[in-house]
């Protein structure tokens, strides 16, 4: 397709460099869980979770990124055997079609999943760089302040943008001095954060850029989203999550993570300039 510049491709055609691509890159959410807050169960049998990974593929991810743990507020953590058991087939089925991240707090679910074929880890506890550096695969730091049963409770910080801001670029020197070359750095918005908390990060992140890694950021759905449009249930917040994908966007974000990728893309290209104008006309 004209004028749509893609992440150059990796060896077997997949995805693999994203620094050099003009528009915001596109991450799918895959959540092979029975729990999840927004498409929990409609993906744990793995016939439907791979055939859902390969429509967000077809709708043009960059990445699909695969997990098997609810990581909501009041989410109870689950054992690393059923987690394992629910990524890995999935993962496998996919990773030949796009690149693939695992979304896990679990070394050895990171590293079955890399086995099978991911080649980003997606790290909400910010503690697994050691398997990505030892496997030479990508590593996605978030930030969370507390875990998942409880982090919603009493959020507290004096100065979230820096916290945050200092947590990340800590952890990102760790990374890179270990080996990782491909780190990437990400506010968490909604863990362990109240809305004031999410926007305030929303709005600063510029000073995250400037850290110098790539920022992720995922809305999508979000409870922040049923708060700032005055109660819209997590099945109607389309239009909420690409406004702020596109809000991200503008402020310097090279991914977003979203469940609604064929909207998402269309905006990444418009804000991207990724369109070719002269097709257009
Ligand atoms: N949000 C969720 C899960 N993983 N990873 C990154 N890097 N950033 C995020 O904002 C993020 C994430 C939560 O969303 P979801 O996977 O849809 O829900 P659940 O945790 O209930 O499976």
């Amino acid at each position: 397709m004209a004028g749509v510049r893609r992440p150059e491709a990796g060896p077997a055609g997949v995805a693999t460099t994203t620094l050099e691509t003009v528009r915001c890159l596109v991450m799918g959410v895959l959540n092979v869980t029975p729990d999840s807050f927004s498409d929990g169960g409609r993906y744990l049998d793995p016939d439907a979770a791979v055939a859902h990974g390969l429509r967000l593929a077809g709708e043009g991810a960059d990445v699909v990124d695969v997990g098997g743990e609810s990581t909501r507020p009041g989410a109870e953590p689950v054992g690393a055997e059923v987690e394992r058991e629910r990524v890995v087939p999935v993962v496998a089925a996919l990773a030949p079609h796009v690149r693939v991240s695992i979304d896990t707090r679990k070394a050895v679910v990171a590293e079955a999943a890399i086995e099978a074929g991911a080649t980003l880890v997606n790290d909400v506890s910010a503690s697994l760089w050691p398997v990505a550096a030892a496997a030479g695969v990508g590593w996605v730091a978030m930030h969370m302040q507390g875990t998942p049963p409880t982090m919603q409770e009493h959020p507290r910080y004096d100065d979230v943008v820096g916290e945050v801001r200092a947590f990340l670029a800590e952890r990102a020197a760790e990374a890179r001095a270990a080996g990782v070359d491909e780190v990437w750095i990400d506010p968490g918005i909604g863990f362990g954060k109240t809305a004031a908390h999410n926007l305030a990060l929303l709005r600063a992140l510029p000073a995250l850029v400037a850290v110098g890694e790539p920022v992720l950021v995922g809305t999508s759905r979000k409870g922040i989203l049923g708060a700032l449009t005055g109660g819209a249930p997590v099945e109607d917040r389309l239009e909420a999550s690409v406004a702020t994908a596109v809000w991200a966007m503008t402020r310097g974000a090279a991914m977003v993570r979203v469940h609604d990728v064929a909207a998402t893309l269309q905006a990444a290209r418009l804000v991207g300039d990724d369109v070719d104008l002269e097709e257009a006309s």
